[in-house]
């Protein structure tokens, strides 16, 4: 079998922070024990097919520029899909990574009719078990690619034509039944093109109706074939269309709300979306956590100056850091992971710049898990919070959230009130908090 990687001999080894070595973990240390679980469980860290291994690193601009030797017509579709399978999971083995990621039009090509896409799908879907039998690794999630195919230039289930909807419900079957198959942890829905450009030709109304048919179309489904992972949506605010319907967290909430699928369906945060949405990832999390749907990460970051889906290997271990403090404050991933939504930047044209993405994407996260649990453990930030919220503990707090106290109460009772005491936010202080726990990592 070709090698694709033969300068890397991998697995990918632990040194510790004072290695110079650039293809070891600084920080990542599979098995050490943090608060508990080891790093491989807390991080649960995925690669993606379609950035790492389909994109050859073309933009709108020019051609691809990546030397990818497994992106070649062998005039077999067939045949060009298992090579590319197996370059993927000789990454996936030397860089020592637990879980992957992918679309059904990454794994499989397109046939010309659907029912040659469904054969072909069921051949890559076979490849890929037995690729997952002999590496023991895991599907972190699958899901269907329902935005690039010209057919869904005006979306998949919020189209203006319902053989559109109808065609995209049986790929994205295909899709959950081929996750489910793998043993998939979760299925994801991304937008892709359920949003507008332009309101002169869209029902707002009717096309959030049909998206809801749909979702509740695949929690029906994943019902009936037995499927055990979380459905997944993932909020982005713009691109490809101008409006996105998952604009956010929040919003994405208020439609599970609003259609009866909380409990069903959580979200996906990818960390560039929330850049986006011009929310912080941190915050993103947060949402999720306090409205129970928090669910899976893509760890991609954007950069703050360009207003586009960047992809960057997450770099900022400040960011991470306070994201991933909002994870564990909720508990920790379910069946989520950190799963790397990751594009190599364009001039990075050798194979093994793949490796150091994601290398220094996950030296990043493991340091920040390592910043967050210290940061937990010592309760530095929660003692803080707790005191600065105590009074609603008291009589007055207790009275006016238990309902018990009225407007005109809280009338009355100001005018025999002296002007009320105010206190610092320290927001600086605690600033210098985190960033002494990041220091302090070891
Ligand atoms: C696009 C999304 C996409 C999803 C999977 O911006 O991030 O890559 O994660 O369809
Ligand atoms: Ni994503
Ligand atoms: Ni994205």
């Amino acid at each position: 079998m070709t090698e694709f990687f033969p300068t890397v001999s991998g697995p990918i080894p632990y040194e510790g922070p004072d290695s110079d070595n650039p293809l070891a973990f600084r920080w990542y240390d599979a098995d050490r024990v943090v608060a508990g679980k080891t790093m491989r469980d807390h991080l649960r860290f995925a690669v993606c097919y379609w950035h790492s291994f389909s994109w050859d690193g073309a933009d709108i601009f020019g051609a691809g520029t990546l030397d990818r030797p497994w992106i070649t017509d062998p005039g077999d579709p067939i045949e060009a899909a298992k090579q590319k399978m197996s370059a993927a999971f000789e990454f996936f083995e030397k860089l020592g990574v637990p879980f992957w990621s992918f679309h059904d039009r990454d794994i499989a090509p397109e046939g010309a009719t659907f029912a040659e896409s469904a054969a072909n799908l069921e051949v890559m879907v076979d490849e890929a078990a037995g690729h997952m039998e002999r590496l023991g690794n895991g599907l972190l999630w699958g899901t269907a690619n329902v935005f690039s195919n010209p057919r869904y230039q005006a979306g998949a289930s919020t189209n203006p034509d319902p053989e559109v909807f109808a065609y995209a419900a049986g790929q994205v079957c295909l899709a959950l039944e081929a996750t489910h198959r793998l043993g998939g942890e979760n299925y994801v829905l991304w937008g892709g093109r359920e949003g507008y450009d332009s309101l002169l030709h869209t029902d707002l109304a009717r096309e959030q109706d049909q998206l809801a048919r749909f979702l509740t179309m695949v929690v029906e489904h994943k019902k009936k074939i037995g499927f055990e992972g979380t459905i997944l949506l993932e909020p982005k605010p713009c691109e490809p269309t101008k409006h996105q319907y998952d604009f956010d967290v929040a919003t994405c909430f208020a439609f599970l709300q609003k259609y009866d699928l909380l409990g069903e369906v959580r979200v996906n945060i990818e960390v560039n979306h929330a850049t986006l949405s011009g929310h912080d990832f941190a915050h993103e999390v947060a949402v999720a956590v306090q409205s129970g749907i928090f669910g899976s990460v893509d760890a991609n970051q954007g950069d703050d100056r360009l207003g586009w889906d960047l992809d960057r290997f997450p770099m900022s271990v400040e960011d991470m850091t306070l994201g991933t403090y909002e994870i564990l404050k909720g508990g920790g991933f379910d069946t989520g992971g950190f799963m790397f939504d990751t594009k190599l930047r364009r001039q990075s044209i050798d194979r093994e710049d793949l490796f150091h993405g994601h290398i220094g994407g996950m030296d990043t996260l493991a340091r920040s898990l390592l910043a967050a649990s210290a940061m937990l453990e010592d309760g530095a930030l929660t003692d803080i919070v707790d005191a600065r919220y105590g009074d609603w503990d008291g009589e007055l707090g207790t009275g006016i959230l238990g309902g018990k106290t009225s407007l005109g109460d809280l009338r009355d009772r100001a005018m025999d009130q002296p002007e009320i005491t105010r206190r610092s936010g320290q927001q600086e202080r605690l600033e210098n908090l985190v960033a002494r726990y990041i220091e302090r990592i070891a």
